[in-house]
């Protein structure tokens, strides 16, 4: 099935190259690693190895283009070529929504629908959003005058992880091209496609040599620890694990770069017994399955108001069993490969824990039967019976297993929904509008969706409290991060 959907819409997997100083280039030592296909297990193609000095090329051509002629374009032309890069996504969309479903497992429905029309969207958003955004200025008395300017922060480090990969990527890249930054790029080692062939976009769309660098290799000793300690990065956008971004922060703290977190989470999904139920399931099964969990956002925490828990649980468990665990590019398939091996052990590995600490596995946990030797699959998984002290209530899996837990007050379940170190999301379901505010105010996360999830304007502020992230991103808030105000005063 893959091989035909794949050859019938002509797209080739592609070997991965560095692309540093607007050119593709191999590793120096030559150095390369596969990159497989977590649905098949097969070998998409090769991917350069960059290390320290890879990473320093691109550093290099990043800080030369600063001075460049991308400095030189007028704000309209710069907002020109941020939007060309977003019109050439979408005329490449299927081409790129194939690649990415091969690199990730992900179902080609979910890339073409939300991965690569959101990373077009996020280069129309941010080249539009940034005239938007002012400056300030004070007249001291009558013999002084302050006012600010903004300039780029500089050369930035953007590092990612593979769950969405282009989606995230564009997230960073599209606000630190919208304030005149230059970049370097440390893709996932476990998604380097769509972000190679990012380096051709860009190209093509005007954006001048050096100005968006991408380099290819693995986290520590490797391309990604180079960056984070390279004295000439100003600042880094990380996305990624919580102990990932606490390495990345020492490293970072030698040349005290700013930094822009997102990290992971463990979110609180509320259902009170006022909801309606139906609405809650239709999206509760996305906030718990959908890029088969792999969402650092998914609601794996679901507690549930007494009264109807056990039809919550009916309802909900039913329609987890019709969602269809299979090969990404059928139509049909709701829930794809995990994205690796190791991944696929470590989300299992949960589930035995569940099971150890008294869990009842209600649905899932398993691999269907004739997907077992075809490549990383699971089904989704429906954990009861578990203490909030359990490894599994409390740890972040990103996979698609989630825990329900009944409660019995508003009190009760805040506390449970707070006992966490992590703070990224939380969903509230009730009808009654005071309790959904009060509720709301009192959850410690970065962002609180009543009565759905995942609903995205891109100008509002995203992140994550507690161990979940550090600053917040989105509208203006991206663009302060990607930018340094000056002030100038003048003496009349
Ligand atoms: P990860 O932290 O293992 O890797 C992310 C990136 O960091 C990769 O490119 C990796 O090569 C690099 N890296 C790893 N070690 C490094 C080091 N020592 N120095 C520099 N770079 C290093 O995360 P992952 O497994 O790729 O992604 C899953 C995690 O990302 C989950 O925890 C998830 O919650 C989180 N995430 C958070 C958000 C958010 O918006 N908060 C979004 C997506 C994913
Ligand atoms: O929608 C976004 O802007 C965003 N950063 C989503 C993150 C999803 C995490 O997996």
């Amino acid at each position: 099935m893959i091989e035909q959907v794949v050859a019938s819409k002509k797209v080739k997997p592609i070997d991965c190259q560095h692309y540093i100083n607007g050119q593709y280039v191999p590793s120096i030592n030559g150095k390369t690693f596969e990159n497989i296909n977590p649905a098949t297990k097969e070998v998409l193609g090769t991917v350069a190895e960059g290390g320290k000095e890879e990473i320093d090329l691109a550093v290099q051509a990043a800080k030369r283009a600063l001075k460049g002629p991308w400095k030189k374009l007028s704000t309209d032309e710069r907002i020109k070529v941020i939007r060309k890069i977003g019109d050439i996504i979408l005329e490449r969309k299927d081409e790129l929504a194939m690649l990415e479903t091969l690199d990730t497992g992900k179902p080609l429905s979910l890339a073409s629908s939300l991965d690569i029309p959101r990373a077009a969207y996020n280069f129309h958003f941010f080249a539009d959003y940034m005239r938007g955004i002012g400056t300030e200025a004070f007249e001291t008395d009558s013999t002084a005058i302050n006012y600010s300017v903004r300039r780029p922060t500089g050369v930035i480090g953007i590092i990612n992880p593979w769950n969405l990969p282009l989606l995230l990527l564009t997230w960073k890249l599209a606000p630190a091209l919208a304030m005149g930054n230059t970049v370097v790029i440390k893709p996932a080692e476990l998604t380097p496609t769509t972000a190679t062939l990012l380096g051709e976009i860009c190209r093509d769309a005007g954006v001048p040599d050096g100005v968006v660098n991408i380099v290819h290799g693995f986290g520590p000793n490797s391309a990604g620890s180079a960056l984070s300690e390279h004295p000439n990065i100003d600042a880094i956008s990380f996305t990624g694990e919580t102990t990932t971004g606490k390495i990345i922060m020492k490293s970072a703290a030698e040349s005290l770069k700013k930094l822009s977190y997102e990290l992971g989470g463990k979110n609180p999904n509320i259902i009170f017994a006022d909801s309606d139920l139906d609405e809650v399931i239709e999206t509760t099964l996305k906030s718990s399955f959908v890029n088969q969990g792999e969402v650092c956002m998914c609601g794996s925490r679901i507690y549930v108001e007494r009264p109807v828990y056990d039809q919550f649980l009916e309802k909900f468990t039913a329609k987890a069993k019709e969602l269809v665990v299979g090969d990404p590019l059928d139509s049909k398939t709701n829930v794809g490969a995990l994205i690796s091996e190791e991944h696929y052990n470590r989300v299992k590995s949960y589930i035995e824990i569940a099971k150890e600490e008294g869990g009842e596995i209600l649905i899932g946990g398993k691999t269907p039967e004739e997907l077992k030797d075809k490549g990383y699959y699971l089904e989704p998984t429906i954990i009861v019976g578990l203490d909030h002290n359990c490894r599994v209530v409390r740890e972040e899996i990103f996979g698609p297993v989630v825990t329900v837990i009944p409660f019995d007050t508003e009190e009760e379940v805040i506390e449970l929904a707070n006992d966490t170190y992590y703070g990224l999301s939380a969903s509230v379901w009730t009808n009654n509008l005071r309790r959904a505010h009060r509720v709301a105010g009192e959850i410690e996360a970065g962002i609180v969706w009543v009565n759905t999830w995942f609903l995205r304007d891109l100008r509002t502020p995203f992140g994550g409290t507690k161990q979940s992230g550090i600053g917040r991103e989105g509208g203006a808030h991206g663009l302060e991060f990607y930018s340094e105000l000056k002030n100038i005063c003048i003496k009349l």
